[in-house]
């Protein structure tokens, strides 16, 4: 085993306390595989993958991880981390038929997953939509018909009603622009489409449902936590003109202020559609009321900050990545100071915030297996160390952060990257699905096993 130090985060920084959650993260479709196994229907991201040149080198998530038949060796792997808390989420295709009505099978295996990280006294974030929605449901017209956040709600309705008391926490959704934008906006997620009317037809959609998925958590598994999970984005102008300091704040509402106002404000930003004119929603009364429902916690992800210039026509794009500043494989900026900013800007933005979790960060990195058998990937060890205490800044002004989960527990399947981009904190062998705690893993196990030891402030 190669001696690795732990994560270097002060003993008295608030983070470094026991009572600061810190979990590991992954999604259905990225680790379970086992598509067409005990009556999983099929998902878009299965038909998207098929399509050729969607996703590199074709891949696709068939066998992904394979976690679906290799779940008991990998709660065991959670638990040797020494985690407070894993977030997971349900495949919609896998617990319910194309009536509406469950499949015994695959609502078992969460059952059993679920059962097996409380008696190891793991708690569980878990997130009902993840991006696989059920084929059938896009036939019918997906996100951008209404009657998907009915069906969403009636999927909520029966997973909290099967699985009630086994979950620590429930998020609705998972990351909605992305949903909204890579999928219906730019094709570059599933179903793939590229149509901006529908692209904000479907991000509405996709909030009521969450807001509708929030009652039925609430009536039926009243003790435990209720909440949504979004993706941040950080930005900053090219260049100090007037023309770059608007195209980013344009950035800003698109990526940012057009999911949490909606959510925490109850109205979408009027500015997104200076951007995309003639593309408001159909929004029925009653709607923002159901989609402003109060939650216990707000789940923010964070990755990378994006430099933004003028696109000369009242928009905004991304500058050229000319700029001498850290990347990870996936090209994006590292920047964790970021991640305090966008906490404290939604704090002051939204008074009645909810506690947060960070409940996505981490990197990509080309990782592989060395003569020694370990995985040394230093810029991750050092990525975690500067967002967690980038975190503990943004307490320290006064944000009430809870949590930090590490994306990702282990390598997975990358979405339109495929498995090339590596997240984990584990590698993943995909030809012998092999585990192997990376040099940050084994950081993070170290971390925790001392702070466990450490006497309580
Ligand atoms: O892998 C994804 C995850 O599914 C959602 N948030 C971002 C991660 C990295 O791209």
């Amino acid at each position: 085993m190669p001696n690795v130090p732990p994560l270097n985060i002060p003993a008295d920084a608030a983070i470094a306390q026991p009572s600061f959650l810190m979990g590991v993260a992954t999604a259905s479709y990225q680790i379970e595989g086992a598509a067409d196994e005990d009556g999983r229907l099929q998902s878009i991201w299965d038909t998207y993958c098929d399509e050729p040149g969607r996703v590199l080198n074709g891949d696709h998530g068939d066998v992904a991880c394979d976690h679906y038949h290799r779940w008991e060796a990998d709660t065991d792997l959670i638990a040797s981390l020494g985690v407070d808390a894993y977030r997971m989420s349900i495949a919609w295709p896998r617990v319910m038929d194309e009536k509406g009505r469950p499949n015994a099978k695959g609502i078992a295996f969460y059952k059993h997953l679920l059962d097996r990280l409380n008696a190891k006294g793991i708690q569980t974030y878990v997130t009902l939509y993840h991006w696989d929605l059920p084929q059938h449901l896009q036939d019918r017209g997906g996100w951008a018909s209404r009657e998907t956040a009915y069906a969403f709600a009636d999927y909520a309705d029966l997973m909290t009603r099967e699985l009630a008391g086994k979950v620590t926490a429930w998020a609705t959704l998972n990351e909605p622009w992305c949903s909204a934008f890579l999928g219906y906006g730019i094709g570059r997620h599933a179903p793939g489409v590229t149509d901006l009317r529908q692209t904000t037809q479907a991000l509405h959609h996709l909030l009521l449902g969450h807001g509708l998925a929030l009652a039925k958590i609430k009536a039926n598994d009243p003790k435990a936590k209720r909440g949504i999970v979004c993706n941040t984005g950080v930005f900053g102008p090219r260049h100090d003109t007037a023309a770059d300091k608007d195209a980013t704040y344009l950035a800003y509402v698109q990526q940012n202020y057009w999911v949490f106002d909606p959510l925490m404000l109850g109205s979408y930003p009027q500015d997104l559609f200076r951007l995309w004119p003639g593309c408001e929603p159909l929004v029925l009364p009653g709607d923002m009321d159901t989609i402003a429902t109060p939650m216990d916690f707000l789940g923010i992800n964070y990755y990378f900050r994006t430099e933004i210039e003028s696109d000369g026509k009242g928009g905004y794009q991304e500058a050229p990545h000319d700029n001498p500043v850290e990347r990870t494989q996936m090209g994006w900026e590292i920047y964790p100071q970021g991640l305090t900013e966008i906490l404290v800007d939604f704090n002051a933005r939204y008074p009645d915030m909810p506690p947060v979790f960070i409940t996505e960060n981490g990197m990509a990195s080309d990782d592989s297996v060395g003569a020694d058998g370990g995985v040394a990937d230093p810029q991750r060890i050092t990525f975690l160390e500067r967002h967690l205490m980038a975190v503990n800044t943004a307490m320290a002004a006064g944000v009430d952060v809870r949590g930090y989960f590490i994306w990702s527990l282990m390598d997975n399947f990358e979405w339109a990257y495929g498995y090339e981009r590596r997240f984990g904190i584990t590698h993943v062998d995909y030809t012998t699905q092999v585990r192997t705690l990376k040099h940050s893993g084994l950081a993070v196990q170290g971390y925790l096993q001392a702070r466990k030891q450490r006497p309580q402030r």
